[in-house]
């Protein structure tokens, strides 16, 4: 392949990832308030079509206190893409991390009932759906609901030993009825992998054939310059169309380490700069993803990148906390980088 930098002299310097993709899918961006001013908001007006709060809306974020929401920040973004005539997904409705310590406890400290974790769920998702009702196209109702054990189906959250199965199905009923008009996901990650995909499949399928208002699976996207390879990620593109639902890739980055899944302690190995080898690697494998994200547009409804440039991104603290990640098209000083150049010529 050429080097893709060359296009830097030959492209119309005023266009942004999303007009390089305007026949194709909207590209969003995950962000926090603090994102939405100076040099980094002019990067996300020029690049994206489309904003995801990256924890502003999460349950524990949101909602600290029974009693009490907390809308600022989510507001703040909100108004963001209003202004700005972006688009806004809603990440996320119901997940087993980042929730208030009140949720699944009484006054007392003792576990809460199915009875009552239900009410709570119908109130906290018809609560924040409303709020932004019109405003939200789509919602990441459920989260990560699946085991990664390929012994397990889904996950031994407090939703689930609270709850059950049920959790799930009555997720996506409040938030329809909140919002009959927003897309409804359930979002994931490692979709890619055959023993999770197919336990996801048999869940969303499940949701199908029941009735349950689900339109879309969102494939998170927390990729390696290592994996997955092009086949993988058809496969799931495929599988998870096939049942009439609408694609996302919803949290797009590409870690320059093998991915890991666990968190763990920084190792004196773990050596965190970026070397030309990532470089290159990183170019050929975000090519070969937009490559296969074009050829899926009419399943795939959204592009999303998990984090705005290098300067920051949750992958510099997890899985190994303190160790520098770049996993984004845009480096430390906001300037596209070589996989940048790669993804707007095709
Ligand atoms: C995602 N989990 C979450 O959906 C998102 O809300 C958060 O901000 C970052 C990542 C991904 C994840 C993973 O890749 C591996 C293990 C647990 C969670």
């Amino acid at each position: 392949m050429a080097d893709p930098s060359l296009a830097q002299s030959t492209v119309d310097q005023k266009k942004g990832l999303k007009d390089f993709y305007q026949n194709y899918f909207p590209i969003g961006v995950a962000v926090s308030p603090q994102a939405l001013k100076g040099p980094e908001a002019e990067l996300i007006k020029k690049h994206f079509n489309s904003v995801t709060a990256e924890n502003a809306m999460k349950t524990g974020p949101i909602h600290p206190e029974e009693n009490r929401y907390n809308w600022e920040p989510a507001d703040l973004i909100v108004s963001f893409a209003k202004a700005n005539g972006m688009k806004m997904r809603g990440h996320t409705l119901c997940w087993h991390n980042q929730n208030p310590n009140w949720l699944f406890r009484n006054a007392k400290g003792d576990t809460i009932t199915k009875d009552v974790l239900l009410k709570r769920l119908k109130e906290h998702i018809t609560t924040v759906v409303t709020r932004y009702k019109g405003t939200i196209y789509a919602w990441d109702v459920v989260n990560e609901a699946v085991d990664d054990n390929n012994n397990k189906f889904l996950r031994e959250s407090a939703w689930y030993k609270i709850c059950g199965e049920e959790y799930i199905a009555k997720a996506f009923e409040y938030a329809h009825e909140a919002d009959p008009n927003a897309k409804l996901f359930y979002n994931d990650y490692a979709t890619e992998d055959p023993g999770k995909r197919e336990r996801i499949y048999q869940l969303v399928k499940k949701l199908v054939e029941a009735k349950v208002p689900i339109h879309g699976v969102g494939l998170q996207g927390h990729w390696s310059i290592y994996e997955p390879t092009d086949e993988a990620i058809e496969k799931s593109i495929e599988k998870f169309s096939a049942l009439g639902l609408d694609v996302q890739i919803t949290e797009l980055d590409v870690s320059v380490y093998p991915l890991e899944h666990s968190r763990r302690e920084r190792r004196p190995d773990d050596i965190d700069t970026f070397t030309t080898a990532m470089d290159e690697k990183q170019i050929t494998q975000y090519r070969m993803l937009f490559k296969v994200f074009r050829d899926h547009k009419e399943a795939i409804t959204g592009v999303t990148f998990w984090n705005v440039s290098d300067k920051h991104s949750w992958l510099d603290s997890f899985p190994v906390s303190g160790r520098k990640n770049y996993p984004l098209l845009f480096d430390q000083q906001l300037q596209p980088k070589k996989a940048y150049w790669g993804v707007i010529t095709f």
